[in-house]
């Protein structure tokens, strides 16, 4: 390799392309937006209501430590935000004894056949975190069916169509197995089955060893289920909350067709790097543009805000073409 060669190597094995774009009015939402006494707001799914109005559902923490959730509306998408006057939807222990340390985490997924959203989070129970999983068609009232994956587990969300007849729902059971992500299957979203393991944490020294879990709901492509999904490394100062992404098959969610090898976006900001919990970028929602291509993704940072980061799918698609392999999926034999 000629001097000139092994330069332009460096320069391009040190510079990683900016996949996803920081908006510069970040963070968007924080607690001192909110109209009633709160400590921090962040994790919020995130949807279009029919007028194309944004709709932030976003995980609201109070004083005691416990979590309900609330809605904000924005025209754009960025600012305007009008917030919930009271919380949307608050944890209901009496009738969910599951939801006795709060509610977390919602995802949203809006369902064509049942022109509804379905919303799944985490219910904070005795035994841990669990799944929960209700229906809206306003976010005003919800329609719950309480707990949907015992504990312990998490980072949850819906496709929004069925597979071969199914309803499938993606989440992070941890098991002796570790923290992966499974694909479950159910034909009436109360009776879920045929668990099927979809994506692993690496092993060793990777950013996304040991425990990994899906952040926004899939993106349906052309090519596949686009998913981001966050990688948790343990340091001696704590966790460390970053983004990947992979690409899977679209009629058979269980395959994994692409995975890139890096992480796509992690903490770098002061509002990342430092709040209740340092160094957490933590995405629970998109909307797409009018494009179809430029996606809004909505991510807690550092456990006490809501900013907004901008992405092209096809950009997604070709990174992972350049840079993603099928090979890293460890051999359900394996485990
Ligand atoms: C995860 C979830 C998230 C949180 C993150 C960092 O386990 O509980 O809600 O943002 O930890 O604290």
């Amino acid at each position: 390799m000629t001097a000139p060669e092994r330069a332009t190597l460096n320069v391009e094995s040190s510079h990683y392309p900016p996949l996803l774009l920081r908006h510069p009015g970040n963070p968007i939402l924080t607690g001192r937006d909110w109209p009633y006494s709160i400590n921090s707001v962040f994790n919020a799914g995130a949807t279009l209501l029919p007028d194309g109005t944004t709709l932030l559902l976003c995980r609201v923490e109070d004083r005691r430590g416990l979590s309900h959730l609330c809605a904000a509306r924005s025209r754009n998408g960025v600012d305007g935000w009008q917030i919930d006057r009271e919380p949307t939807l608050m944890p209901n222990p009496q009738k969910y004894p599951e939801e006795i340390w709060g509610i977390e985490d919602p995802r949203i997924t809006f369902v064509p056949e049942l022109e509804q959203y379905v919303v799944t989070y985490t219910s904070y129970s005795r035994g841990g975190p669990g799944v929960s999983l209700a229906l809206t068609k306003d976010f005003r009232s919800f329609e719950r069916y309480g707990v949907i994956m015992p504990p312990d587990d998490k980072d949850t969300a819906l496709l929004p169509r069925r597979i071969n007849g199914y309803w499938a729902l993606i989440h992070r059971p941890m098991t002796n197995l570790g923290a992966h992500i499974w694909v479950s299957y159910s034909p009436d979203l109360r009776y879920w089955g045929r668990h099927r393991l979809m994506l692993e944490a690496r092993k060793g020294a990777w950013w996304d060893a040991n425990k990994i879990g899906l952040s926004p709901p899939p993106i349906e492509t052309p090519r596949g289920w686009l998913v981001l999904y966050h990688g948790v490394r343990h340091t001696p100062s704590g966790c460390l909350y970053r983004l990947g992404v992979a690409l899977f098959d679209l009629e058979n969610p269980e395959k994994c067709l692409l995975r890139g090898d890096s992480w796509i976006f992690g903490p770098e900001t002061d509002y990342e790097r430092h709040g209740d919990v340092n160094d957490v970028v933590f995405p629970c929602g998109y909307t797409m543009n009018p494009d179809g291509d430029t996606i809004n993704i909505y991510y807690g940072a550092a456990d006490c805000a809501i900013a907004l980061a901008r992405a092209s799918v096809r950009s997604l698609l070709d990174w992972l073409d350049a840079h993603g392999s099928c090979e890293r999926r460890q051999r359900v034999e394996d485990l």
